[in-house]
């Protein structure tokens, strides 16, 4: 069978009573090594996944705002056709790929999607109104939501100096936009259940930077009179980079600044998986932050060398993140959400990719044998650790698609190619 053969295929659609019996074999081999498949299944199903709304439309934002406003060092390049233009657009495009992603789900929203009805309304002075079509629509399909304030792409972040700005009307207007987007997010909260509302802003420098102490001690400043409000249903959270394009020399909210700050704070912190040095490894920092820092957000992401935000793989990275969650006992204290965008390829299947392979990263971690592997370790047998590694993986995975009513294999690329055509096809 050749490509296009396999894309236009129909009898490759999931097919339950198949996954079933393939699973019964492997749910009998997972317990022999004492792992409960069924358990391992249910929780990887049911950990809500939080899918950021800026695949769809290239970081763009649904706002009237005055041209060439700066991008605050993130860049979505390529230009495949298809990008979603309107709020409408977006949630036709998520709904979508949220029908080919196995398991819970929320979305996350950036305050630049704020629908306001065409009138210009400033960042300053948002209200939950300007959300409300969001939030219905998160309620009506049983998805949480979450929020970020949106600081890059104004007028007002043109020298990419947000909250750290030395002069102080720049600052105050930050600062009243986090303030009016925590209070969007107590608003969501109220509505559905929780949100988490995550602040990550560009401030830096591009080169051999003198002063690197008055920025973030502003930024201190800023973040305690932002946060000065205790709102019960909102979860904060500090995201912190090592760089930003155009600000390669020094990033104010680095990561040492804001996981202290975090702690000292008694708010939650924000790994994203494209935010440190390259062979860093976001994995190793959860159980050494967890006692000290919670929540932990996880923005799942793939670094490719200057770029940190390539769709993510089922990949070492994310599998290691996934397994050091499971195995620290650290789950309950994390929160799962992705953080990517590739104007590249087809949209719609990039959300569905990264998502999936998070999903699948989940499942894979839930099924290791991690306490024998652990036993192995402390008996010092290395290679009997290592060995732990080979598990009939597959078969569980297109029976968490299929319970999940779902398309196991690749049937799911069928269906996004039918969107393509009938959907995105028409945008231009
Ligand atoms: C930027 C941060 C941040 C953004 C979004 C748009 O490098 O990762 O999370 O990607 O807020
Ligand atoms: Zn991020």
């Amino acid at each position: 069978m050749n490509l296009r053969e396999l894309l236009g295929e129909q009898k490759v659609k999931a097919n339950k009573q198949r996954a079933t019996t393939n699973y019964n074999g492997a749910r009998e081999r997972f317990a022999e090594l004492g792992v409960d498949a069924d358990g391992a299944v249910e929780t990887a199903l049911s950990l809500p996944i939080s899918v950021h709304c800026w695949q769809a439309d290239d970081v763009r934002g649904l706002e009237v705002r005055a041209e060439g406003a700066d991008s605050g060092g993130l860049q979505a390049t390529g230009n495949y056709p298809g990008a979603a233009r309107t709020g409408e657009e977006i949630r036709q495009d998520f709904k979508q790929a949220a029908r080919l992603i196995p398991g819970a789900l929320r979305f996350n929203l950036h305050a630049m999607y704020a629908e306001t009805g065409g009138a210009a309304v400033d960042r300053d002075e948002l209200v939950p109104e300007h959300f409300a079509t969001w939030v219905d629509w998160c309620g009506e399909h049983g998805w949480g939501l979450d929020f970020n304030p949106t600081c890059f792409a104004h007028s007002m972040a043109a020298e990419g100096l947000t909250l750290t700005h030395p002069q102080k009307s720049v600052r105050d207007f930050w600062i009243r936009h986090c303030i009016a987007c925590r209070e969007v997010a107590e608003s969501i909260g109220r509505k559905l259940g929780d949100c988490v509302c995550n602040i990550w802003i560009p401030d830096g420098q591009k080169d051999a930077t003198v002063d690197r102490a008055s920025p973030r001690r502003r930024l201190v400043e800023s973040l305690d009179a932002i946060l000065q409000e205790k709102l019960p249903r909102v979860t904060d959270t500090v995201e912190s980079k090592l760089f930003g394009i155009g600000l390669e020399d020094y990033t104010a909210g680095s990561h040492e600044f804001y996981l202290l700050y975090a702690a000292t704070r008694g708010i939650g912190i924000c790994f994203d998986m494209g935010h440190y040095h390259p062979t860093e490894s976001v994995a190793d920092k959860i159980s050494a932050t967890v006692p000290f820092v919670q929540p932990i957000l996880l923005h799942i992401s793939r670094g490719v060398r200057w770029d940190s935000d390539h769709v993510p793989r089922f990949n070492d990275e994310v599998r290691a993140v996934c397994d050091e969650a499971v195995r620290s006992g650290a789950l309950e204290h994390i929160r799962w959400a992705t953080d990517f965008f590739d104007a590249s390829i087809n949209r719609v299947a990039a959300w569905v990719l990264g998502v999936r392979a998070l999903r699948k990263a989940l499942l894979y971690a839930l099924l290791e044998p991690w306490k024998l592997a652990a036993e192995a370790e402390r008996s010092g047998d290395g290679a009997a650790k290592l060995a732990l590694a080979e598990l009939p993986f597959g078969a569980v995975w297109d029976y968490a698609c299929a319970r999940a009513d779902v398309a196991g294999g690749l049937s799911w690329l069928a269906e996004i190619k039918r969107y393509e055509a009938e959907v995105l096809a028409e945008r231009s």
